[in-house]
């Protein structure tokens, strides 16, 4: 299945859901534009960036709902910040405080995974610990695409697909695995091998959070009807390097960059509410104070 527009789906969002969207991509942005400065004055020893995947976390998280379990990689802020995790207990990893910053089983969202694709494996096998234990609930995993790569996470698909774990994949495809272009990594889309796998799947394009909302909600209904596993490929922009560490303009074409940067898709969804009197002034102001709070907290710790 491939999903380009939101008008492909039944489940259409309302104003109140389109404004949730953004609100949550726009605390993504700006917390991730702090780290980004907090990490040039030394505060943190490294932030990999979620900047250009807003709509595919924000759209992702909200279709799966507070009650699932996530198991993220490492790159997954703007789902963090929505399962509750704060902005303070997000960095400390990232300033080498400790090793997970927040309740992993109080949040349902799991520490950070580095070592890549490991998570897939650990999901998987809480799902099917959770049956045997009577329990079904949503387990959502995330994947770069050059995790897809690692041996881990054939085993996981296969898994879940022998054992039908009720198990999303989000696999968020921003193109790179550092330096490492996806196309140099694979020659079928991740959603087509999940197919070989016996796992239904769906690739949508990651710009337009409807459209990845509207994908997931579908996606997470397979799963809780089916009790099967089901993977969604987005296709996202990657804006800034791999982390603060990677100059990605030694690799990375200047048109490329400033392709994806032109595609931003926080700009592009606040422009579209704006238009089309969905969201105000007013309302802009308000999310801003509130991040406005959130930075002065974060500089206040960590500065
Ligand atoms: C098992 C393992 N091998 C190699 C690495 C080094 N490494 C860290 S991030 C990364 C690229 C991952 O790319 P992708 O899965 O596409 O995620 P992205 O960073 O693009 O979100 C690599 C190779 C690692 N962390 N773990
Ligand atoms: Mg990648």
């Amino acid at each position: 299945m491939v999903f380009e527009s939101e008008s492909e789906y039944e489940t259409e969002p309302d104003d109140d859901t389109r404004r949730l969207l953004l609100r949550h991509m726009l605390v993504s942005r700006g917390i991730d534009e702090e780290a980004h400065q907090l990490q040039k004055q030394g505060a943190l020893d490294l932030w990999p960036s979620c900047r250009g995947q807003e709509a595919a976390q924000v759209g992702s998280a909200l279709a799966a709902g507070p009650e699932s379990t996530v198991f993220p990689s490492y790159r997954e802020h703007a789902v963090a910040l929505m399962r509750g995790v704060t902005p303070v207990e997000l960095f400390a990893q990232w300033a080498g405080r400790t090793y997970c910053g927040w309740d992993p089983h109080r949040m349902r969202f799991l520490p950070y995974t580095l070592v890549l694709a490991a998570q897939t494996l650990h999901a998987v096998g809480y799902s099917v610990g959770q049956r045997l234990q009577g329990r079904e609930d949503l387990v959502v995993v995330y994947v770069g695409d050059g995790a897809t790569s690692e041996g881990d996470m054939s085993e996981a698909m296969n898994l879940a697909a022998v054992e039908s774990a009720s198990v999303l994949f989000v696999c968020q495809n921003n193109g790179w695995a550092i330096s490492k272009p996806a196309a140099e990594q694979m020659r079928t889309s991740v959603a087509e091998r999940a197919r070989g796998f016996g796992i239904e799947s769906a690739w949508v394009q990651g710009r337009d959070p409807e459209t990845v909302f509207s994908a997931c909600s579908r996606a997470v209904a397979h799963v809780r009807e089916e009790r099967a596993p089901f993977l969604v490929e987005i296709q996202v922009g990657r804006i800034n390097g791999h982390s603060t560490s990677d100059a990605q303009e030694v690799y990375r074409s200047r048109d490329d960059i400033t392709r994806t940067r032109a595609a931003d898709p926080v700009a592009a969804y606040a422009a579209q509410l704006s238009d089309t009197g969905v969201v105000d002034t007013a309302w802009l102001d308000s999310v801003n104070a509130e991040l406005r709070v959130l930075r002065e907290q974060l500089i206040k710790e960590y500065a």
